[in-house]
């Protein structure tokens, strides 16, 4: 049996990840020389494949391979996959857990929170401007940071957080214990969402989820606050987080993801002067040390053995 590898979708992006496949292929091998992995769409026998590693595929891409037992995120989400109606029923589905990612996102989210808080930008442009102002930063209320997600990610990046003595507060389906951060359950949403200075989410993206930020729930934050959205686009309405910047009632917004990657030229998020753009790479995927996960748990599949990062699709992550 063999394993498909299928990154990026025909239509937008495929070339891009050719170094990461290449080096996925290569890591892969390295632990297990005698597996066989083709690379689609370049498959030789659709029937011998028995489990797909997937990073954005197109819709209908698993149709395929009648055998297919497990198809393996590349990511920590899965709705990349789960949004593909015709999914092989009695396929199971993984996602990556690597604490490696948890530490790059608590490092993205972390020098985020500090670039508002030590407004980054405002001493920036007095650099360019040449201007010395030491009382801009008199005013400093402290700011309270909320989290929601708690999970493989969430929670250490409110560690994180907390550890740099900032009240922190997490938000998630069910109730948490989080040293030193204040957690509150799902019906808590409104008593969270009131105090967040700056709120980041870290939600990963199913029918529950989706469009939550809308004008309705950012109108609930405190005066100013600040978004950072590092989990999925489609958690906001950007049309409505675009009128929230511009009515002042938000200060800023830190997006590494969109509604539609690449974000296309013309989205006016690219050059909003209140919002920071990065390409979806807060947390990115490492082959290094992701092919141990991969690897082992195509052996567990093997042998009838409970897989790694086993998503429930009813749930959706
Ligand atoms: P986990 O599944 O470990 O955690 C998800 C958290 O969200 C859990 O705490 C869960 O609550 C909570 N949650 C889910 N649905 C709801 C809801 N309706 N209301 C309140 N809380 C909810 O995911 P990860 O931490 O591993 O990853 C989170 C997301 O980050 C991924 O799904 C992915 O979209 C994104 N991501 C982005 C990356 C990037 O580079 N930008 C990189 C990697 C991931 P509970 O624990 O109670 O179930
Ligand atoms: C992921 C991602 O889900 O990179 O891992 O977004």
């Amino acid at each position: 049996m063999s394993i498909v590898l299928i990154c990026g979708n025909g239509t937008t992006d495929r070339d891009q990840y050719q170094p990461f496949i290449d080096l996925l292929n290569e890591q892969i091998r390295k632990l297990n020389p005698n597996l066989t992995i083709e690379d689609w769409p370049n498959v030789k026998d659709p029937n011998a494949i028995d489990c797909a590693i997937a990073w954005m595929p197109d819709n209908g891409v698993f149709s395929n391979f009648p055998h297919l037992k497990s198809i393996f995120s590349l990511g920590a989400g899965v709705d990349h996959i789960l949004k593909d109606p015709n999914l092989p029923a009695q396929a199971s589905l993984t996602r990556i857990i690597d604490p490696g990612m948890a530490t790059q996102m608590a490092q993205y989210v972390t020098a985020a929170v500090l670039n508002v808080l030590l407004k980054t930008p405002y001493f920036a442009e007095l650099q360019r401007k040449k201007e010395w102002n030491r009382m801009a930063m008199l005013a400093r209320p402290p700011k309270k940071v909320g989290i929601m997600g708690l999970g493989q990610l969430g929670a250490k990046v409110a560690t994180c957080i907390k550890n740099m003595d900032i009240q922190t507060l997490g938000w998630s389906t069910s109730q948490k214990h989080i040293d030193g951060v204040e957690c509150y359950a799902s019906n808590h949403f409104d008593t969270f969402i009131q105090q967040c200075d700056i709120l980041v989410s870290l939600l990963p993206l199913t029918k529950d989820t989706k469009h939550l930020l809308n004008t309705d729930t950012l109108n609930k934050l405190p005066d100013g606050a600040h978004v950072i959205n590092v989990s999925r686009g489609d958690i906001v309405v950007e049309t409505d987080l675009i009128k929230s910047l511009d009515s002042g009632k938000l200060s800023g917004a830190t997006l590494d993801v969109f509604s539609t990657e690449p974000l296309p030229a013309n989205n006016p998020l690219w050059q909003h002067p209140k919002v920071t753009v990065t390409p979806h790479v807060s947390a990115i995927t490492n082959p290094t040390t992701v092919c141990h996960q991969l690897v082992d748990n195509y052996h567990a599949l093997q042998n009838n053995l409970p897989l790694i990062g086993l998503v429930d699709t009813h749930r959706g992550y």
